[in-house]
């Protein structure tokens, strides 16, 4: 491996040297033409899941939002057909359409029950596309509905999610997290008129208004005790959902008194900040790598298909590549720590976040320095990281799942290092 070649470049060479050996075939060297140009094109994030999930909905409100690294387009998201419910059919086309269009994934899912996630085509595929399953990402969606709608069903949500990342079900996701993408989508997309209709709601004493928000037929009904129309109150409750209404008079009362506020209140409070962070992080951040990841699988299966006497070659270039490939192991291990699946303190695992990339994957970022470090400063943090991580690698009273974890992160400080020069 050439020392400072990344794993586009090595990747983007490979495509080459395939594309040079199946000059002569059009369909694979169409289909590895395509992918040297995905190379190039914004990372594509499907969201999929079963019908009902709230997938347009999701989909609506990411395009509605511009991410803080994406100031231009370097996402894209696609809004799947339906996952087939359980069992439903042997192969589903929707799981190939995933492989062939997406980069990455959103998985939606109204309950994180075992059998349910373990059926998500999450980790499935090759066993290449297992070793390197580290583009799926799990939202509990409709957070809204759990716990029948209370109103801390969003803070019951996020603890839920919470709690799901140390399951082992969960372990091909990078995260999970709670969303409700109908608040995320009524707040970003939050109207002047639809503030002030939701004001006067909320103006009215809660112990009045409090038994017409339990039901659809109150809400519309003629006793409703506040002058607004029904067809007002219809438009709110398609937009809001009755939990919206909720949550968003609440909110009024208790000092949310502008639409800014409150579409600032509902983005966070829906979960959306959170999954659309965890995006940026594990697949915009490291989109070079989710886009090469895509690329060697893609391939895999066209090597797989079409025989070629330089077929053997080409499949051990991309073995040789994939394995010596870093930024997977980093991007697993960062799962694992964010699950609470390495069995250490908690400063060690910030530290090893940090150093590993999770909060970006510039120098500054890892060594957990803010501005513009000095060059010498930087450079003994790493030296004196590295020691501390090759210390730790090594410590025989170590269990061995923990060294070969500090291992990882031992060569995330060499990486570091070699920036420097
Ligand atoms: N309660 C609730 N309903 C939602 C949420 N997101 C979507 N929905 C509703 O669920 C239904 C299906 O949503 P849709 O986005 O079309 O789901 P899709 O079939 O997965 O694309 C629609 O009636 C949405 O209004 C949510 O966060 N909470
Ligand atoms: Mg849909």
């Amino acid at each position: 491996m050439i020392a400072g070649t990344s794993l586009a470049e090595r990747v983007r060479s490979l495509l080459a040297e395939a594309a040079a050996v199946y000059r002569d075939r059009p369909r694979a060297l169409a289909l590895v033409r395509a992918h040297l140009t995905r190379l190039d094109e914004p990372v594509r994030v499907a969201v999929a899941g079963r019908s009902g999930t709230g997938k347009s909905t999701l989909v609506s409100a990411l395009d509605a939002r511009v991410s803080r690294h994406s100031p231009g387009r370097d996402v894209v998201f696609l809004d799947m057909p339906a996952l087939a419910a359980l069992g439903e059919r042997e192969e589903d086309p929707v799981v190939r359409q995933l492989a062939a269009e997406a980069d990455a994934v959103v998985f939606l899912a109204r309950h994180p029950e075992a059998d349910q996630l373990s059926r998500l085509p999450a980790a499935s595929g090759s066993a290449l596309a297992r070793q390197t399953a580290v583009t799926s990402i799990l939202a509990l969606s409709r957070a809204d509905e759990v716990g029948a709608g209370r109103i801390d069903a969003l803070i019951a949500a996020k603890q839920l999610a919470r709690r799901s990342r140390t399951d082992d079900a969960c372990a091909p996701f990078q995260t999970v997290v709670a969303v409700a993408g109908q608040l995320a989508l009524g707040g970003i997309t939050l109207q002047e008129n639809e503030f002030a209709a939701l004001a006067l709601l909320a103006s009215v004493p809660r112990a009045e208004l409090d038994r017409f928000l339990l039901s659809v037929d109150e809400f519309v009904s003629e006793r409703f005790p506040v002058r607004l129309d029904q067809s007002s109150r219809r438009v709110l409750l398609a937009k809001f959902g009755l939990f919206g209404v909720r949550l968003t008079t609440t909110l009024i009362r208790t000092g949310c008194d502008s639409a800014m506020k409150l579409s600032a209140q509902l983005v966070q409070r829906s979960g959306f900040t959170e999954l659309r962070d965890a995006v940026d992080t594990y697949f915009v951040a490291r989109g070079d790598v989710v886009k090469a990841r895509t690329a060697l699988l893609a391939l895999e299966t066209m090597l797989d298909a079409e025989p070629h006497r330089q077929r053997e070659l080409l499949t051990a270039r991309l073995e040789q590549i994939t394995a010596g490939a870093h930024d997977f192991r980093e991007l697993r291990l960062i799962a694992a720590l964010h699950g609470g699946r390495v069995d250490w303190p908690e400063e060690l695992t910030t530290e090893a976040m940090c150093l590993l990339g999770a909060h970006g994957t510039d120098v500054p970022d890892r060594l957990g320095l803010d501005g513009e470090p000095d060059e010498g400063a930087a450079f003994s943090t790493a030296i004196a990281a590295l020691g501390r991580w090759r210390h730790r690698a090594e410590a025989p009273e170590t269990a061995p799942a923990e060294r070969a974890a500090a291992r990882v992160v031992v060569r995330s400080c060499e990486g570091i290092l070699a920036r420097f020069d």
